[in-house]
């Protein structure tokens, strides 16, 4: 039982190789096999309409029912995006091979991706403008952190937030790992989180996937619900996952098979839930840029300085240095949160 702790080294994480890097191989591919892009292709009698699970190397595999399908995809592909032709979450139809892979299981090609319904999404690594989505179709994004190693990082809380706010998913917040803080200190970690629990309203869950302490109320957000987990890599997403279902070492046993000696999260893969709902686990993530931010509407997605900036005395106020900002006089006096305005100022200076 410790107090919190100065940061920790936070764990390597495979951020961006990994997003980045399939998003490469199956650009290589497409090209290889001249995958052409093109909407209303008929889909052949024997197509099967499923979803996208996780990755396997340059293939997919995706879910009917209780069906894992291993896919390829090649030949005409119906799809009316323009970012990601393939992610996690995506709802597709494949038309089944006559044979099985090597290993023995069933195999399709890929032939339609369904319109998305919502995009988690984030600038594409480099300095390119290019939106990367990293999950389709999900409606709510768990922002999940841990009280201490490593420590939870507001301003990727804060960058998450507008993500999800663009990508129309409804946010919560999880912070795991409370066994190892002493109770004494619970209270200075709700007063820390104030902005998120009162001013925001958004559900905050204190959580340890070891003890088990707030896994009921994680439970209840998720049932009947698609939901994301994002967060750094280390914080326990994995974890808290296996706490109430097996079907991440079923789903993972198949990848295994073809990618040998996976353990970290490598990959974001979709887990069905007991109660109903999927769940999708994804790999921790260090930079998390926002896609198509634009200066303009940066101070909209800080919602609580709205009712202040009425008062600036300039308007439109950046509120950096203008005179007379109400903004600015709202951090001085404690009413908006210190580290909140830190993001905007971070994030501002991006644009
Ligand atoms: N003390 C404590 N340790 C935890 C808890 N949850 C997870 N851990 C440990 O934290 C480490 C990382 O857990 P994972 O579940 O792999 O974390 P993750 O967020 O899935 O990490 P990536 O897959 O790399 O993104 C493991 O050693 C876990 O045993 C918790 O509630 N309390
Ligand atoms: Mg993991
Ligand atoms: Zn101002």
């Amino acid at each position: 039982m410790t107090q919190r702790k100065p940061s920790q080294p936070t764990p390597v994480d495979d951020d961006g190789i990994s997003y980045q890097g399939r998003t490469r191989e199956r650009v290589k591919r497409a090209e290889r096999t001249k995958t052409r892009i093109k909407q209303g292709k008929v889909i052949d009698h024997k197509g099967l309409r499923g979803i996208v699970a996780t990755p396997i190397g340059p293939n997919w595999i995706v879910a009917v029912e209780q069906e894992f399908w291993i896919c390829g995809v090649s030949g005409v592909v119906d799809v009316s995006h323009s970012s990601t032709m393939i992610v996690v979450g995506d709802v597709v139809w494949i038309e089944p091979d006559a044979h099985r892979t090597e290993l023995g299981d069933l195999s399709a090609n890929i032939v339609k991706v369904e319109p998305r319904t919502t995009v988690l999404s984030r600038k594409a690594a480099g300095k390119t403008q290019k939106e990367q989505v990293l999950v389709a179709n999900v409606e709510q994004l768990g922002i999940v952190m841990s009280a201490t190693l490593p420590d939870y990082n507001k301003r990727l809380i804060d960058r998450y937030l507008i993500a999800a706010d663009k990508g129309d998913l409804a946010p919560f917040i999880v912070i795991n790992k409370m066994d190892l803080i002493d109770p004494q200190y619970y209270a200075d970690f709700e007063a820390d989180l104030y902005v998120y629990i009162e001013q925001l309203a958004l559900p905050v869950i204190f959580l340890s996937a070891k003890s088990g302490m707030g896994m009921q109320e994680l439970q209840d957000i998720l049932a009947g619900r698609s939901t994301l987990l994002t967060g750094p890599s280390g914080v326990g997403k994995s974890s808290m996952i296996n706490r109430f279902t097996d079907a991440r070492q079923r789903v993972g046993a198949i990848s295994e098979k073809y990618e040998k000696g996976r353990h970290t999260t490598t990959a974001s893969l979709v887990i069905p839930l007991p109660s109903g709902g999927i769940v999708v686990d994804s790999p921790g993530i260090r930079e998390f840029g926002i896609f198509e931010l634009e200066a303009g509407e940066l101070p909209f997605y800080f919602e609580e300085f709205t009712s202040y900036a009425a008062n600036c005395k300039f308007a439109p106020c950046s509120h950096t240095h203008e005179p007379h900002c109400a903004v600015k006089a709202a951090v001085e006096a404690g009413e908006i949160d210190e580290e909140r305005y830190v993001s905007y100022l971070n994030l501002k200076e991006t644009l």
